[in-house]
């Protein structure tokens, strides 16, 4: 189990508006390359109650991608969609800039899921060849993060934990109106009940945000295997202490110590600074 990337991949950004003082006492303003290691660990497990595993991640260090998808279904038709997504993924080129990465990831996301509605639909099925997906990229000091459905991105940075995704599912618009408290929502009889998913629906609607990225932050990707047993607070305390690569054999094993009711996937991914150069 466990796939890991843990030696260090350059991230070079001009930067210009976050120029040091140095830099700014030089006749001719030079630009800011800051330079980020990024290190990064997947791994999955069936668990101990599913026969099959309908997860599937992809960690691809050398452009900045990671993804965790989870199948939707049964009868084969959910492994199938989460592969279907994480192997698109694999074979996406790296591009010139992040918007234009960003385009393509959209796209190859919608290509999916015209796939596999149009299977199920062709095949008559009644119930849909679909998957939860949710990607990280980084580009430079910016990240975006892309899904539908109910896996979930988080950020450590200073010791604050984040959720970044916001579930695509019944308990996430009930806890929206203020129905349900977020501890009542984790135990909700409709938790699994999502309300988006690649291969769902014709058109597909993306959730999209970005940010920029810091030197220190600890990023998460993960199926709900894991948050339905692990709270926050373990999960961000993993982060804090551990490298990518320790900390995603530690989150499956936490969950596999309880019992692991569902399939399980996480990819973890650490920015580190190597040296501020100039040129
Ligand atoms: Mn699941």
């Amino acid at each position: 189990m466990g796939v890991s990337n843990v030696s260090a991949g350059l991230v070079c950004d001009h930067d210009q508006t976050a120029a040091e003082p140095e830099v700014e006492t030089t006749i001719r303003r030079r630009r800011v390359i800051r330079l980020m290691a990024l290190e990064s660990a997947a791994s999955t497990h069936p668990g101990f109650v599913r026969a099959i595993n309908e997860d599937a991640v992809l960690d691809r260090r050398e452009i900045g991608l990671w993804a965790v998808a989870d199948g939707v279904g049964g009868a084969h038709a959910g492994d199938r969609a989460s592969q279907a997504i994480v192997d698109s993924l694999a074979e996406l080129p790296a591009a010139a800039s992040g918007p234009e990465m960003l385009q393509q990831l959209q796209r190859t996301l919608e290509q999916v899921n015209g796939r596999l509605y149009g299977e199920a639909l062709a095949a008559g099925s009644e119930r849909p060849i679909a998957s939860t997906v949710v990607c990280l990229l980084i580009q430079g000091d910016r990240f975006f993060c892309l899904w539908a459905g109910d896996s979930r991105l988080y950020r450590l940075r200073d010791r604050r934990f984040e959720q970044i995704s916001r579930d695509h599912s019944e308990v996430q618009s009930l806890l929206d109106y203020g129905l349900i408290t977020a501890d009542e929502a984790r135990r909700h009889p409709r938790a699994n009940a999502i309300t988006r998913a690649i291969g769902a629906q014709q058109e597909l609607a993306l959730d999209c945000i970005m940010g920029d990225v810091e030197p220190g932050d600890h990023f998460l990707l993960c199926s709900d295997g894991l948050t339905k047993v692990v709270d926050d607070a373990e999960i961000a305390l993993v982060l804090e202490e551990c490298t990518p690569a320790a900390a995603a054999d530690r989150l499956i094993g936490m969950t596999l110590e309880r019992g692991a009711p569902d399939n399980v996937s996480v990819a973890t991914v650490a920015t580190v600074a190597t040296s501020r150069a100039s040129c």
